[in-house]
């Protein structure tokens, strides 16, 4: 009879061959196994029913060839994806990334996390993930209409309000939800508010979502403070990325009395030690859509680093909201160095596997993306909400949602993590209360 442990190796092993050359798949999913040990031998019934085999594996994954023409009238062709990874708990629900980077084994990370990450949230919503090789930076209006349109073209036939429901991720905000709830709406001829989320306010989406994540993962830092006796008013942070998570993150730092002192993009870092201003960012990022190193011809005081490490920059509160694997092992131990004492993720997987262990094994708080950037879908959530029943929130009242639904997250995280023998560890916590939502779901559905 084999331990737990092989089991778990065994199984693991399997998914590399499998998932052959997909490294950010197999990174995410093994962060995940290392944690399920003391579940399984908890409820045998897990291994039985090979649960861990079949949330492995993508229910579907769906890639299609995405042609347009370029402003020149040149033919372009990118690839499209979409991985419903889990419908235990409702629609698939997550994303869209439009990157050059973006791969099969991409968007299957990213649907794998989300998948925990949604049943954390609490809220009816299923795993998903899709995107494209596509590079909205530097293409005008009308080639990102033309390219939305190619894309929506196929994907409209496999989504739906109560079958797949996408959103926003890096290279998508309220501009391409636009063009492709448009071109939705014309296919379909159905006006189904709640086919996209992260939709404009005018016109059936909610308000908050677009400043959700960035905000949610404030208030689960406040959150891993508040229960070490510590609080988040007059602390020195650190924001990577300035697109919409770093923005929102920066904004409710500020609101809420800390001093973010520098953030970035693919190019450099800004440090700020006054203090960034939010507006100059907002300007250069949402308006001009213009390079962050901008920044210093509106602020001489600021400097800035090309291809700098924003690591480096000393704070004690790290947020990293840019992209996956930004925070290696040397930059943690800087931070720890440099006395910083919580990292939240706003962005997914920042922290390599290397980073993870030097914060957690530091004593740091250290809150994984699939809990402290959950904000973001669980507002998503609210907006299928409000769509479904015709109504539309206040501001407040759905920020009040928000702050709730973070709070619940951090501590069925903590208590959880402490049940299962390991204290502060959100990971554990994490991890687990994610797995056990789906797969009690899944048992109850029988071998689907
Ligand atoms: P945006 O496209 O608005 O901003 C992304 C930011 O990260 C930009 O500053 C970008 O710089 C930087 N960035 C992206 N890719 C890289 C890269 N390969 N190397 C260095 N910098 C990079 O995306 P979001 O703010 O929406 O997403 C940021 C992160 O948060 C992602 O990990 C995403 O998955 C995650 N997330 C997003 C949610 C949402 O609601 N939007 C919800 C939960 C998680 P540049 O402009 O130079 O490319
Ligand atoms: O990673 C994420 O959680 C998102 N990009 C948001 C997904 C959503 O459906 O709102």
């Amino acid at each position: 009879m084999k331990s737990i442990n092989e089991r778990l190796h065994t199984i693991f092993n399997h998914i590399v061959q499998h998932n052959y050359g997909e490294h950010e798949f197999h990174q995410a999913v093994s962060e995940v196994i290392e944690t399920l040990g003391p579940v399984l031998h908890k409820h045998p019934e897990y291994a039985e029913q090979k649960i861990i085999e079949r949330i492995c594996e993508p229910e579907r994954q769906i890639i299609f060839r995405v042609p347009w023409q370029d402003d020149k009238g040149q033919v372009q062709i990118n690839r499209g994806f979409r991985v419903g990874f889990n419908s235990a708990l409702g629609p698939y629900k997550g994303g869209l990334r439009f990157h050059p980077s973006v791969r099969l084994g991409t968007i299957k990370f990213l649907g794998f996390e989300q998948t925990f990450k949604n049943a954390l949230s609490g809220m009816p919503i299923g795993g998903a993930k899709g995107g494209s090789d596509f590079d909205p930076k530097g293409k005008s209006n009308a080639e990102v209409m033309r390219f939305c349109q190619s894309f929506m073209t196929e994907l409209y036939r496999h989504i739906g309000e109560i079958t797949d429901v996408p959103a926003g991720d890096i290279g998508v905000g309220a501009r391409e939800i636009g063009y492709l709830f448009g071109q939705y709406k014309r296919i379909t001829n159905r006006y189904e508010s709640g086919v996209l989320t992260g939709k404009n306010p005018a016109w059936g989406g909610a308000l908050v979502r677009r400043e959700a994540t960035g905000y949610g993962a404030v208030y689960f830092a406040q959150e891993m403070l508040r229960a070490r006796q510590d609080e988040l008013e007059g602390k020195t942070c650190v924001v990577s990325g300035s697109g919409n998570v770093a923005i929102y993150a920066i904004e409710k730092l500020q609101m809420l009395g800390a001093n973010v002192v520098a953030c970035s993009d693919s190019n450099g870092v800004i440090v700020d030690q006054a203090g960034l201003n939010l507006e100059t960012i907002k300007h250069i990022k949402e308006i001009k859509r213009e390079r962050i190193s901008t920044y210093c011809e509106h602020h001489p005081q600021a400097t800035y680093l090309e291809n700098g490490n924003i690591w480096a920059i000393p704070c004690q509160l790290a947020f990293p909201c840019a992209t996956q694997n930004e925070l290696d092992e040397s930059s943690a131990i800087t931070l720890v160095k440099n006395g910083c004492i919580a990292v939240t993720e706003g962005a997914n997987m920042p922290v390599t596997p290397e980073g993870i262990k030097v914060l957690i094994e530091a004593g740091i708080a250290y809150g994984p993306g699939k809990a402290a950037n959950a904000g973001g879908v669980a507002t998503s959530a609210l907006e299928m909400q409000q769509n479904a029943s015709r109504d539309t929130w206040t501001f407040e009242h759905t920020e009040q949602r928000l702050k709730t639904i973070m709070k619940n997250i951090h501590d069925n995280c903590y208590e959880t993590a402490a049940e299962y023998g390991s204290p502060n560890n959100y990971v554990m916590g994490a991890n687990i209360v994610g797995f056990r939502r789906v797969a009690d779901a899944m048992i109850a559905f029988g071998i689907i």
